[in-house]
């Protein structure tokens, strides 16, 4: 509970209406949408610029108070999670895009900015802003880069680090640091930038961000194909890539295919039913690209790879086949799932889609799975389904037993225990298996360096000094 006085002192801040107090603002602003943890914060406060973000900081670090930013609250790993009477700081009020410069094509934008209102602004320029994945209608920009978010084009676009050309930061020392400016080229030591990039809030606020927009693709098509086999998947993926610049390359199984049918009352793409599908997307650049991916099509039906397929022939239908896959994640939330985000280097996915398929059928012989993700980045998304009779305690602890077996796989194969989803509360204590002991405990100074109190995030990302 805040006392009296610090109550004061963030009205004078922010004004009264900007700060929150009651237990229905708490449920909306402390969570995200994991759902194993309750929200929990003292309070919740609305800055309307970075000067307010930092006097916020500078009043918490001079009573010790933890802070929890907040974002669009699209988190799947407990990030923005206040479980422990932090206040959390959320940035919805820095929602501005202003200083677009169609020489430079950077935008600089709030990070309250939704995602998809990014995106809309950059086409509207005649650009295109790249990241894309399901809840850019409701993520923000600040919360993206705090997680570096992936998504579905990062086989030719990268991860969100690859758009950020400056950043404006308040640390947790209550500083505020301008980096890099929007600059293309800027060799002056350590970039900083990509420090605060996926750093889940544990180092500064992100306040704004210069955004670089690119050229958008030409015209481009999707492809959904059924295949016979895990590992064919990456053998057509092999081809199309040897021949082919995908925009997206992502698979999902039958099963997840059901329940998106069932659930959203889509068609599905074809009528033979195949252990998995692969979508792809590329741009056709006029009629020699589309005959060219027919012809690999029809080469992976001759090697038994693919049973089925079928091209978009309209905008129309390329969205219809986009929302198979991209209908995935919302569609099993009333099944509770458990989630793996993990990811290997995709020349070593074959291998690694035996074994770990090996463990999960070994481990989970009765529960529902469902496989899906980005396999082009060699990112999988494995969920499990939450058996109705069995508690969610029981089920998590069972999963999570499991988790470490998952996770000593990937400490075999090199791999990555967050592809994507960041790491946040629900993956802290995995993170040994994809992160040195030395490299821990150097995350761990660099942390103090920028937060040096240890009031941004406490226990995101690894245990708070002293838990
Ligand atoms: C996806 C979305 C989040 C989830 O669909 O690629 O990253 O539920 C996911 O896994
Ligand atoms: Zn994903």
């Amino acid at each position: 509970m805040l006392s009296s006085s610090i109550i004061k002192q963030l009205i004078a801040i922010v004004g009264e209406e900007r700060l929150l107090l009651g237990p229905e603002d708490f449920q909306n602003y402390g969570i995200d949408r994991t759902t194993i943890w309750q929200a929990n914060p003292c309070a919740v406060v609305l800055p309307g610029s970075t000067e307010e973000v930092q006097q916020i900081v500078l009043l918490a670090k001079e009573f010790n108070l933890a802070i929890v930013p907040s974002g669009g609250r699209t988190g799947l790993s407990g990030g923005a999670v206040a479980k422990d009477g932090e206040i959390v700081i959320a940035l919805d009020r820095l929602n501005e895009i202003r200083e677009f410069n169609s020489l430079d094509r950077t935008v600089t934008v709030g990070a309250g900015v939704i995602t998809e209102r990014l995106q809309k602004f950059a086409i509207d320029q005649g650009l295109f802003y790249p990241v894309d994945f399901a809840s850019t209608g409701s993520s923000q920009i600040g919360g993206n880069i705090a997680t570096n978010a992936g998504g579905i084009n990062v086989i030719r676009y990268g991860m969100t680090r690859q758009w950020v050309a400056g950043l404006t930061v308040v640390t947790g020392a209550g500083d505020i640091l301008e980096l890099n400016r929007g600059l293309m080229k800027n060799n002056t030591g350590y970039d900083f930038r990509h420090l605060f990039i996926g750093s889940e809030g544990t180092l500064g606020l992100i306040c704004e961000a210069t955004i670089q927009l690119t050229k958008a693709p030409e015209e481009t098509v999707v492809m959904v194909l059924g295949i016979d086999n895990f590992p064919a998947i990456l053998d057509v993926l092999q081809i199309f890539t040897s021949k082919i610049d995908l925009t997206a390359f992502e698979f999902f199984s039958q099963l997840a295919l059901d329940k998106v049918v069932a659930h959203q009352g889509h068609a599905v793409p074809f009528n033979t039913k195949a252990p998995f599908y692969a979508l792809l997307e590329f741009e056709t650049k006029g009629s020699e690209g589309l005959d060219l991916a027919m012809r690999l099509f029809e080469h992976c039906v001759d090697q038994r790879w693919v049973l089925d397929g079928v091209v978009s022939q309209s905008l129309s239908q390329a969205s219809a086949l986009w929302k198979l896959r991209e209908d995935i994640s919302e569609t099993l939330w009333e099944f509770q799932p458990y989630k793996n985000d993990i990811s290997v280097r995709v020349s070593r996915m074959p291998d690694f889609l035996v074994e770990v398929n090996e463990l999960i059928e070994r481990h989970y012989p009765d529960f529902d799975i469902v496989w899906y993700g980005h396999i082009g980045d060699g990112n999988l998304h494995l969920n499990i389904l939450k058996p109705e009779q069995l508690s969610s305690e029981d089920f998590v602890s069972q999963c999570s037993a499991v988790s470490n077996e998952i996770g000593q796989l990937l400490a075999k194969y090199e791999g990555s225990v967050s592809a994507e989803h960041g790491v946040g509360l629900l993956k802290r204590d995995y993170l040994h298996y994809s992160r040195s002991p030395c490299e821990i405990s150097l995350m761990r100074a660099v942390k103090s360096a920028f937060d040096p109190n240890g009031i941004l995030n406490p226990g995101k990302l690894f245990e708070a000094q002293g838990q």
